[in-house]
């Protein structure tokens, strides 16, 4: 195939992949509505942004960047649109932001000219990641993300220890970001920082993840919330957790907050992930929990066990068994649109409201910590489908088919 050729093929696909419809799949569980295909994968990625469209310095059209995955992404609406800001992680291993539109939502993301170039001058970034965005009463989108370098206190022989903080960045335009300083906490090591949309008592709320260890938690862990005077100084003095890691449950290893939570009118609205052990390693599920209006302090409303795994072809990816998600979108008619990643790899979304989240918040039982609390809640949900003439799936044939 000569170079003319291969670019004609090359522009086909990437058309053809940026013209895909999504469809739902049904019935679901009735709790959100997942999609056939993921809205981003590394495929996505413009094609002027990987090859060297010049035949003179690159006759066999080869890649000369290539990009690994494209997932965690945080998530706005902006100007009518959809828009995700992906990290986007090239066969370097290193990662950066890219932001992507679309007018539905669920299909017909496209990224806009080039990535996003986050100042880097002065900062120690090796790599940066997870990005939160959050639109401030204080009027700025801010962004939040993990920066990550070496441990400077590792060995020579030790090239895997690294520290990871909160570095944030703010924009009125989504095009000129400026930085701020990182954020300074007591914890030795931050990941999932969040910024909470509201003023709290005059001052800027934050949720962190106080953490020991670069991946584990140690003695610290939980969502955690400290509050802070002036953003361009972001300093926190105090972390109080409000969400523990518990044992034998779906984030018995460690938790984070997701997106920034999202106001509803019974209570703040969160997307967390729960990391669990396995003999197969880590595995990260997402849960719901609301806390309260008045004292955003209080969690009020805590399901029991994940709200989403990772399922089919979810489950495989460059970290598996994983879903993460750093990006949701209320609409002001209800709808929610949520961004999450499937095993460190690509980038999906699912769709429900807000009515049927504050639903499950409240009326999913708690976890209830031991076998017999579970085994109990099905008793009580089966007693009352037998009283309404509901005793098994075949007697549920019947009753519709009055046979
Ligand atoms: O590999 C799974 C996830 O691991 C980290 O999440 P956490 O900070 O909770 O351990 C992050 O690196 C995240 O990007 C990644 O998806």
């Amino acid at each position: 195939m000569n170079f003319d050729e291969r670019l004609q093929e090359l522009v086909a696909g990437y058309q053809q992949l940026l013209n895909l419809r999504n469809e739902a799949i049904v019935p679901g569980n009735g709790i959100f509505t997942r999609y056939k295909n993921p809205v981003l994968t590394a495929d996505h990625i413009p094609l002027s942004w990987r090859y060297d469209f010049n035949q003179l310095t690159n006759p066999h059209l080869m890649i000369r960047f290539g990009i690994n995955a494209v997932f965690n992404a945080g998530a706005i609406k902006w100007d009518n649109k959809y828009i995700v800001m992906a990290r986007v992680e090239g066969w370097d291993r290193k990662s950066f932001f890219a932001l992507a539109e679309s007018e539905s939502g669920i299909d017909g993301f496209v990224f806009r000219e080039r990535p996003v170039q986050i100042p880097s001058e002065g900062f120690y970034d090796t790599n940066i990641y997870d990005i939160r965005l959050v639109q401030h009463e204080d009027g700025y989108v801010y962004g939040l993300f993990c920066t990550e370098r070496r441990d400077p206190a590792a060995s020579e022989g030790d090239q895997t220890s690294a520290v990871a903080q909160c570095g944030i960045v703010r924009t009125k335009d989504l095009e000129t970001w400026e930085r701020l300083p990182d954020l300074v906490t007591p914890s030795p090591q931050q990941r999932n920082v969040v910024l909470h949309p509201e003023f709290v008592n005059g001052k800027y709320m934050l949720y962190t993840r106080p953490q020991d260890g670069f991946i584990e938690a140690g003695n610290g862990g939980g969502i955690g919330i400290g509050f802070c005077a002036d953003i361009t100084h972001p300093i926190i003095e105090e972390e109080k957790v409000i969400d523990n890691k518990k044992y034998h449950t779906i984030a018995e290893a460690k938790n984070g907050q997701g997106p920034a939570p999202i106001k509803t009118a019974y209570g703040w609205l969160h997307l967390a992930h729960g990391v669990r052990n396995t003999a197969a390693g880590l595995r990260y599920t997402l849960y719901l929990f609301m806390t309260d209006l008045e004292d955003v302090t209080k969690v009020i409303y805590k399901p029991g066990g994940y709200f989403m795994a990772p399922e089919g072809a979810e489950r495989v990816g460059d970290v598996s068994n994983v879903l993460f998600s750093n990006g949701w979108i209320a609409d002001d008619n209800g709808d929610v649109f949520i961004y999450y990643a499937s095993s460190d790899t690509r980038l999906h979304v699912s769709t429900t409201t807000i009515e049927k989240l504050v639903d499950y918040c409240r009326f999913t039982a708690p976890d209830g910590y031991h076998s017999a609390a579970s085994a109990g809640v099905v008793q009580e949900l089966a007693e009352k489908n037998h009283i309404l003439g509901f005793t098994s799936a075949i007697n549920v044939e019947k009753q519709q088919t009055g046979k």
